[in-house]
């Protein structure tokens, strides 16, 4: 899988060429590093200094899986809502996510499930990969046995957002897991919701169709 940088003017022209489009969504509690390591995989950067994300973050990616175009939604938000429950929306129609902790802050690691039961509360097929972040700061941790992961066969990447450690392999792989989720699921509330789309988009075709019939049969005959 190829990636490329993302940029903007072309998005919405590649938006029309694109063979498919998921989303992928970001978890776990603040400071984890999870704005940390999509800036890492988009930009190849990494800035040391801490803004904690402000509501929500949506960063835009064209990607190459499988020779065909893939237009990749990142969503990213701020860990301390976990105190509230995350709106409905951030999940909706969510084809992978990927759950951070911190190696070096245990609370972050108990957390995950928390994380892990409202994600499967909205959506309780789809790919999640969990994530220890910041190895760099402590490489033993790679050593540990994480078993959050292995209790719901979770794959688990030990990765670091400062030296880019495995952050592009993560990221290729998110999104390969994404579209394949996307290709073969037959998640029910998916197709409830496109079901859903198709009715509204043909009652708004024949509103229209009636609005003209009506308008011309109201507009006078020409003289
Ligand atoms: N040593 C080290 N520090 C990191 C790494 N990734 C992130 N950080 C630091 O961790 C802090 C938090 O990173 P963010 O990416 O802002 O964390 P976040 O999960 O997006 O936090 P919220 O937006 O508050 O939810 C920053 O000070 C980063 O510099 C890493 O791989 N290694
Ligand atoms: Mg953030």
């Amino acid at each position: 899988m190829a990636g490329d940088r993302a940029k903007p003017c072309e998005l919405d022209q590649e938006k029309y060429d694109a063979d498919d489009n998921v989303k992928i969504i970001c978890l776990g509690d603040s400071a984890v590093g999870k704005s940390k390591l999509v800036e890492r995989f988009l930009m190849d950067g990494f800035q040391p200094q801490q803004l904690s994300t402000y509501a929500l973050t949506l960063y835009k990616h064209t990607a190459t899986v499988d020779g065909k175009t893939v237009l990749v939604d990142f969503w990213d938000t701020a860990g301390q809502e976990r105190f509230q429950s995350m709106h409905a929306s951030y999940y909706h129609k969510a084809h992978a996510c990927i759950m951070v902790f911190d190696v070096q802050r245990k609370i972050t690691y108990k957390n995950l499930s928390t994380w892990y039961t409202e994600l499967r509360e909205f959506r309780p097929e789809i790919p999640c990969i969990v994530v220890a972040n910041k190895i760099d700061a402590d490489i033993k941790m790679t050593q540990k046995s994480f078993n959050f992961a292995r209790k719901f066969s979770l794959p688990l990447y030990f990765v670091s957002a400062a030296d880019g450690t495995n952050v592009v392999k993560l990221f290729s792989d998110a999104i390969r897991l994404a579209v394949s989720y996307k290709q073969n699921s037959r998640d029910f509330m998916d197709e409830v919701l496109q079901e859903l789309e198709n009715i509204s988009l043909e009652q708004e075709e024949e509103d229209m169709l009636d609005r003209e019939q009506r308008g011309r049969i109201e507009s006078p005959p020409p003289s």
